[in-house]
C-alpha cells in the first residue's frame, strides 16, 4: 500500500540580494581559479580588481600559491600588491605576461570595452595588449549594448601641453555622436595627473560608438594623444557578476 502523501510545506527563500562589493568579490574570485603558481600576473586598478589582488595575497599567504609575479598596472595597485607582500616586476623585465585580470567600466556584448575611468587606462593598455590572456572582473552593472552608450566617460589621456586645443580636437572627432569632452578634474578641482603625469579628457556620448576601431584610430591619429579607454578585441573572456550567480563571457 502507498503512503498517502503527507503534506508538505514550501519555505519560501528569497535569494540574497548581493550588494555591488560582494558581486565584485564573486567575479574576482571566480577569475583567480585561473591563477597558477609560477605565472607572470598583470595586476589590474579599481575596485573590482582589488578584490582580486586581496585574494592573490591571501593565497600567497597561506600557502596556496607561489613564486607569481605581478606587474601592476598603477601605482595605488603597486602599493596595494607590495603591502600584501605579493613580488612584484615591470613589463621591462617580464615582457610576456601569463595572464592579465582587471575590471571595466563598460563591456559590450563582443566583450569589446571601455576602460579608464579609473585613471590607469595607459599602464592597464600596455600590461594587458602584453598578456597572452586577460580576464575582465564586473558586476552586471558594467553591461552595455554599445560602448559610450552609458552616459558615463570614455576617457583619453593626452600631454598637457595645450591640452585644451585637443580636448576640442576630440570633441570635433564625435560630433555627429553629441560629444561633450571634458578636462577630468581631481578632488580638489585640479586637472587630474595621472600616473605618467599627464591629462585626462573625458568623452560622454549622446549615442554608442558604431565603429569603435574606426574611433580609436582617429582618437590616435592626433598628436598629443597618449591613449585612449577603448580596449577592442583585447578581452579573452569576461566574468560578469549578477544576481543570478557568475557568468562567463567568451568569444
Ligand atoms: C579599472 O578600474 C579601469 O579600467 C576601470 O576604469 C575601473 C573599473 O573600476 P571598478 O572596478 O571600481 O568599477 O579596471
Amino acid at each position: 500500500r502507498t503512503q498517502p502523501h503527507k503534506p508538505f510545506s514550501i519555505k519560501s527563500q528569497a535569494a540574497p540580494v548581493l550588494s555591488q562589493d560582494e558581486l565584485k568579490n564573486l567575479a574576482a574570485d571566480k577569475a583567480v581559479d585561473s591563477v597558477k603558481s609560477g605565472m607572470i600576473l598583470g595586476l589590474g586598478t579599481g575596485s573590482t580588481a582589488a578584490f582580486v589582488v586581496d585574494k592573490l595575497g591571501l593565497l600567497l599567504s597561506i600557502g596556496q600559491l607561489s613564486n607569481i609575479i605581478g606587474i601592476p598596472t598603477s601605482k595605488r595597485t603597486q602599493e596595494q600588491a607590495a603591502s600584501l607582500n605579493i613580488p612584484l616586476s615591470t613589463l621591462d623585465l617580464h615582457p610576456h605576461i601569463d595572464l592579465a585580470i582587471d575590471g571595466a567600466d563598460e563591456v559590450d556584448p563582443n566583450l569589446d570595452l571601455v576602460k579608464g575611468r579609473g585613471g590607469a587606462l595607459l599602464r592597464e593598455k600596455m600590461v594587458e595588449a602584453a598578456s597572452s590572456s586577460f580576464i575582465v572582473v564586473a558586476d552586471d552593472s558594467k553591461l552595455v549594448s554599445g560602448l559610450g552608450g552609458s552616459g558615463l566617460a570614455m576617457p583619453v589621456e593626452v600631454v598637457q601641453f595645450c591640452w585644451k586645443y585637443n580636448l576640442v580636437r576630440l570633441q570635433g572627432l564625435f560630433k555627429e555622436l553629441g560629444c561633450e569632452a571634458k578636462l577630468r578634474l581631481d578632488a580638489n578641482e585640479k586637472p587630474y595627473v595621472t600616473d605618467n603625469g599627464n591629462y585626462i579628457v573625458d568623452l560622454y556620448f549622446q549615442n554608442p560608438i558604431k565603429d569603435g576601431f574606426g574611433a580609436g584610430k582617429e582618437i590616435s591619429a592626433l598628436e598629443g594623444v597618449v591613449e585612449h579607454g577603448l580596449f577592442l578585441g583585447m578581452a579573452t573572456s569576461v566574468i560578469i557578476a549578477g544576481k543570478n550567480g557568475v557568468e562567463i563571457m567568451t568569444k
